[in-house]
């Protein structure tokens, strides 16, 4: 082989997926990929994992408290979809090369992000309601969109995922609006909860598109659809009116419908904030990571349990 050939079959390579992700194809494990697609996917698949596992902590947290046998039912389902979330997105970013253990060490050491709204405290029931209605609201938006993203198996991830955080969406809603059918107190209580989670779950949509530094590379290979300022923006024009239907208030001052846009202008966002958290310094980053570490060393036993099973059927079967 000339030693001109070698560069010449990667460009003919990086044109033939170039062209195929503008077509639509969905790219598949085996196929040839650039490194930087590559990387890119399993930096936001890892974190999209982790943020599923580490989401169950927060609602846990109300497992033994919940108010009645229906609302622990119901919580206790909703938290094992999130496992079960977490559990198809780590199989999906393995198939690019990087093992559950290298994840679960990046996310350990702090090298891999999770997201930034599971690091605020469940204070009250009324958290549990906002939790559902809002932060998998504001998910669904998002995951919506990644239906079409262009790696096959985080797309067909994403399709199963929806249909389970439609449900969690509404259970958190009904919670809602039953505590806004309720006493005084109640209602107070949801809206304080209102409060506290609106401004983070905006955030989830991460930077505006003029600072968020993955998003050229993330349209040009169609792993994002639709941008981050786009779906903030969605989330808020259907949950304002959601918010409106049982008397919550937004707690957003320069909330107010744009005629020209068709679309809710909002006040500026605590980037500060933002920053804060997700560099790990937010009110619950420590305990979050700290509570991973035990359950997953207290769990060591049940994976060496797993291997030396499969290992002995391997060998019955041989
Ligand atoms: N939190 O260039 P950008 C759930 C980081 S869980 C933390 O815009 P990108 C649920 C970003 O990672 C659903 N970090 O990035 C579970 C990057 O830092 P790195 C969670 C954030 O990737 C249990 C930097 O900021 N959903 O539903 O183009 C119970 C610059 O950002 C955040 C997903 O994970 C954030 N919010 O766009 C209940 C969705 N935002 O990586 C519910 C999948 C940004 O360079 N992910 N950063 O260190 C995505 O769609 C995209 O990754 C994002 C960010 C839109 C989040």
């Amino acid at each position: 082989m000339s030693s001109n050939t070698a560069p010449a079959i990667e460009d003919a390579r990086l044109s033939k997926f170039e062209e195929r992700v503008q077509k639509g194809d969905a790219i598949e494990p085996r196929d040839w990929m650039p490194e930087a697609y590559r990387k890119h996917l399993i930096r936001q698949i890892s974190q999209h994992a982790h943020s599923e596992v580490i989401g169950m902590q927060p609602e846990g947290n109300w497992i033994t408290r919940a108010p009645s046998i229906r609302a622990k039912q119901i919580l206790l389902a909703k938290i094992q979809d999130e496992g079960g979330h977490g559990l198809y997105l780590y199989s999906a970013a393995e198939t690019l090369g990087i093992s559950r253990e290298e994840m679960i060490e990046q996310l350990q050491t702090g090298k891999a992000k999770y997201s930034n709204i599971f690091n605020y405290p469940t204070l009250t029931w009324a958290d549990i309601g906002a939790i559902g209605w809002l932060v998998d609201g504001a998910a669904i938006v998002n995951q919506v969109s990644l239906q079409r993203t262009s790696y096959g198996p985080y797309s067909r991830a994403m399709v199963r995922i929806c249909k389970e955080e439609s449900f969690h969406q509404r259970q958190g809603y009904e919670i809602m609006a039953m505590m806004m059918k309720g006493t005084p107190e109640q209602r107070e209580m949801a809206q304080d909860a209102m409060n506290r989670w609106w401004w983070p779950s905006l955030m989830m949509f991460g930077p505006h598109d003029s600072d968020s530094p993955h998003s050229s590379d993330a349209f040009r290979w169609k792993i994002k659809r639709h941008s981050n300022d786009e779906l903030r923006t969605k989330f808020i024009d259907k949950t304002v009116q959601q918010a409106e239907v049982i008397g919550l208030t937004i707690p957003d001052p320069e909330l107010k419908w744009n005629e020209a846009t068709g679309h809710y202008d909002h006040g500026e966002i605590n980037w500060d904030e933002f920053y804060r958290v997700i560099q790990g310094n937010g009110q619950c980053n420590k305990q979050r990571i700290a509570h991973h570490k035990k359950a997953h060393n207290d769990g060591a036993w049940v994976r060496a349990a797993a291997e030396a099973y499969k290992v002995k059927q391997a060998v019955k079967n041989n």
